[in-house]
């Protein structure tokens, strides 16, 4: 008994520590990922964040969506990062990325599209319900504006998933599933850089040089074709993916969005978007992996699937489109990945050779990635599981506090400290 209260007394502090942090993280209508090491407006970090906000302010929760969508660009992109204020302590700002303000200047790529799934969140949960349908109904076209932008820009081929042209686009950059693709070659004119994330971070906890040589070499590449317009920089990317991360969390939000849509009566706009999940469907195949039993990332250019099972391949359970079977095998996988670790879910097979614990996307946890894999894993009926990943989460998080990431043998915390993320994931799923 004296456990269980003492376990209590953590949580409560949590809950009111991740209050304290998304204040401390609030920079006016928006909330900085972390001090220092992420100074502006990164897109799916805001849109998980607002459902944080949503708990204990719900007008404020809103904001974070509607800041998010100020600087959408005419085409309707949603950029990664929005740059609402002036911060040295970030590499590449604005003045590298070079954009025209729309009002702020932004980076010239997306993240992925989670704000959807917030809306919907937020919609659902709303006590001002009144203020909720207001804030909706205003925000409704600029999704699907966004949603059809992924489609234009990023499947012009009607393959009915879309691409990434920059691993910065899949949220998870530094994933083993990019090692083939980015083999391309760096520009020899790549002009010279200092990192401002080594002086935050440990450097065994970041990507390489050479890495970000490859990172760099891409934003310049499209920098210079005509300031990054879409309909050019999906043929002349030399690095074209189709990520498990973005297109999961894009069939997920679909379904969000429609039922949004026809929340709000709009017949003809649910239609469009029951046609993507149709597609969706089908591209999905491409990616499955049968022999392995999990869903891979593919690239493009080879139209090979890639040679590392990361942890987006259970994203699918997310979205909703692996079959029965499918989950089947991929909660097999699961079970040996959770069998080898201390705590889930880790972001790489821990078999593969290339797992490293405390790297970037190479090994780690991340909550945001548990909490959508856990939420997929109820809705196919393995609850049981589902549970396991929850207490990780909660036992992460009690022990480590709310760091940005979490290393699966020790439990240890990782990469930025007062994490606005892990904080609004203690507030919204584990509280
Ligand atoms: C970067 C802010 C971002 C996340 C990404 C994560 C990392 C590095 O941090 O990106 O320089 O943008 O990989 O998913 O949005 O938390």
């Amino acid at each position: 008994e004296y456990e269980e209260r003492l376990e209590e007394d953590v949580r409560s502090h949590i809950v009111r520590n991740s209050i304290h942090v998304l204040r401390m993280n609030d920079r006016g209508g928006y909330t900085v990922p972390a001090e220092g090491l992420y100074p502006f407006q990164w897109n799916w970090d805001s849109a998980i964040v607002s459902a944080g906000w949503a708990v204990f302010d719900e007008e404020r929760s809103w904001e974070e969506l509607e800041t998010l969508f100020s600087d959408q660009w005419a085409d309707g992109m949603v950029a990664s990062i929005n740059f609402h204020k002036f911060s040295e302590t970030y590499f590449p700002g604005p003045e590298i990325w070079g954009t025209p303000e729309k009002p702020s200047k932004t980076s010239g790529i997306s993240q992925p599209p989670v704000a959807a799934m917030a809306a919907r969140f937020l919609y659902e949960h709303a006590e001002m319900q009144d203020l909720a349908k207001e804030k909706i109904e205003v925000l409704f076209p600029k999704m699907l504006a966004w949603h059809r932008w992924w489609y234009k820009a990023r499947d012009p081929e009607n393959r009915g998933v879309v691409a990434i042209l920059h691993p910065w686009e899949s949220g998870m950059d530094n994933s083993p599933a990019w090692d083939e693709p980015m083999k391309f070659r760096i520009d020899i004119d790549l002009p010279p850089y200092v990192r401002r994330d080594l002086t935050h971070v440990d450097a065994s906890m970041r990507p390489t040089k050479d890495t970000y040589d490859h990172y760099l070499t891409l934003l310049y590449r499209f920098k210079k074709t005509h300031f990054y317009d879409p309909d050019q920089l999906y043929w002349i990317s030399p690095f074209h993916v189709t990520d498990l991360c973005v297109n999961s969390i894009l069939f997920r939000a679909n379904r969000d969005l429609r039922w949004i849509a026809l929340q709000l009566g709009k017949q003809e706009e649910a239609m469009e978007i029951e046609r993507w999940l149709d597609d969706g469907f089908k591209g999905f195949n491409m990616l499955w992996d049968d022999q392995t039993g999990v869903y891979k990332c593919q690239d493009h250019i080879t139209g090979k699937l890639a040679n590392a099972a990361t942890s987006a391949a259970f994203l699918p359970l997310f979205a909703g489109v692996a079959s029965k079977e499918q989950a089947a095998k991929l909660v097999a996988n699961l079970e040996r990945w959770l069998s080898k670790v201390k705590y889930g879910v880790p972001s790489l097979d821990p078999e593969d050779p290339r797992f490293d614990q405390l790297r970037y996307w190479r090994g780690p946890v991340w909550l945001i990635i548990n909490w959508m894999i856990s939420n997929g894993l109820r809705h196919y009926g393995y609850e049981e599981l589902a549970n396991r990943i929850k207490q990780d989460s909660i036992d992460l998080t009690s022990k480590a506090g709310l760091r940005e990431y979490f290393d699966p043998m020790t439990g240890d915390g990782c990469g930025g400290k007062q994490f606005s993320w892990t904080a609004a994931m203690c507030l919204a799923w584990l509280d």
